[in-house]
């Protein structure tokens, strides 16, 4: 048992994350004999009854429910479209897995009981835990080995040599070293975009994030991967994959499949990461919540030319980034598809983009090679191609003005 070999401070985390499961369970017990008055309740209630006794014998039986709701659920929740599903169904089956993992973590079968959090946290729903889950997960990440082997040692990055496309005009980023808030709103007025320095070097993330470090601290946690060169491909796919199986097949290793950690907002879901960064005083300006993505991948991910909602401060933790951009007024032949609609169909990288498409050669490209510590402003609607020109760990803050 994991509380065993583990301090008494431990022990009563764990003994806290198991009255609450008794508590959750009991509450969706109760919903659902009110909602649905179907087998849910019945096993819910059931379980909120096992739990609540705490007795080691009934663990197995606990066990056994969860898995069945789980299963259940499951199918609630693929059936359709994902937008159109009960959020209720994703709050409990995040809530399910929660439970079942405490219970894994009893047993010691604590690879099983971080796998499980981490499904309530891909495919569940909060359900106003107060962050239960990712603590939980953090907690038990914390206390499992991860075999160390030579592989993980970190080496510096390196940046690889690729050519720049054939675009006729180029236009280099200025750069501006740490400005003031004062400065940096001036910087704002003409709405094109200009690379930071030194904003962001006092923060652990720069010292930390490696691959090695990221298997030996985070990598038995799981995430959700996009496999293929680019999300405008005929073969990407995605899978759960963890940390650090991504990390040794696609990073360490070579392989002739692109993956990518692309667009995820990680740190809720491995909440430790967060404490590696602080936010930016420049982000006041927002007048909304700030939406923080993380972009994780080998040398050679692709995100193709496209613009998003959003200002972007992009900053680059772990290696090299190439952006090539364009500005937000310039026509680059969006896809038709509602769903491509930010998506251009111009391969800014291809030999035959200028022929394809001739009036790419009425416009600038404005491109900027990120390195660690850069922090790139791209405003609003602006066109960008990523491409990494390393193993890259990028933190993208968006915000809207
Ligand atoms: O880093 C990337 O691959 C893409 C980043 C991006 O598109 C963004 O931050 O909006």
């Amino acid at each position: 048992m994991i509380v065993n070999s583990l301090s008494y401070e431990n022990f009563h985390v764990a003994t806290n994350f198991y009255s609450t499961c008794s508590v959750i369970a009991e509450e969706f017990s109760r919903l659902y004999c009110s909602k649905e008055k179907d087998l849910y309740g019945g096993i819910l209630g059931r379980t909120s009854h096992l739990i609540k006794d705490y007795d080691v014998n009934v663990r197995k039986q606990v066990l056994q429910d969860c898995d069945i709701l789980l299963h259940l659920i499951w199918e609630t929740i693929n059936i359709g479209h994902w937008k159109d599903v009960d959020v209720f169904w994703r709050q409990l089956y995040r809530s399910i897995c929660f439970i079942k993992s405490v219970n894994l973590s009893w047993d010691d079968r604590i690879a099983e009981a971080i796998l499980s959090c981490d499904m309530g946290l891909i495919m569940g729903a909060p359900f106003g835990e107060e962050l239960f889950v990712q603590e939980l997960a953090d907690f038990l990440s914390q206390h499992v080995s991860i075999d160390s082997l030579c592989e993980t040692e970190h080496e510096p990055v390196r940046k690889a040599e690729f050519p720049l496309p054939f675009l006729s005009n180029h236009k280099e980023i200025p750069q501006v070293n740490a400005p003031s808030l004062e400065k940096f709103i001036e910087l704002l007025n003409p709405s094109t975009p200009f690379i930071m320095k030194n904003v962001i070097d006092h923060w652990p993330a720069m010292k930390k994030w490696n691959p090695s470090y990221l298997i030996q601290n985070h990598g038995e946690r799981t995430v959700p991967i996009e496999i293929g060169s680019s999300y405008t491909s005929e073969q990407w796919s995605q899978k759960l994959l963890k940390l650090k199986d991504f990390i040794r097949t696609y990073m360490l290793t070579s392989s002739n499949e692109v993956a990518y950690l692309a667009q995820y907002e990680l740190f809720n879901h491995i909440t430790r990461l967060k404490e590696d960064i602080t936010p930016l005083d420049y982000c006041a300006v927002s007048e909304s919540d700030v939406v923080t993505n993380c972009w994780f991948g080998p040398e050679g991910t692709v995100s193709p030319l496209h613009h998003d909602h959003y200002q972007n401060l992009f900053c680059q933790v772990y290696g090299y980034k190439r952006f090539i951009m364009f500005d937000s007024h310039d026509n680059m032949h969006p896809h038709q598809h509602h769903l491509l609609k930010n998506t251009s169909q111009i391969d800014v990288e291809s030999p035959n983009a200028l022929r394809d498409f001739p009036d790419l050669a009425d416009k600038t490209a404005w491109i900027a090679d990120l390195g660690p510590g850069d922090v790139l402003y791209l405003p609003l609607h602006w066109w960008h191609h990523v491409r990494s020109l390393s193993v890259s760990f990028s933190v993208s803050l968006w915000w809207k003005k």
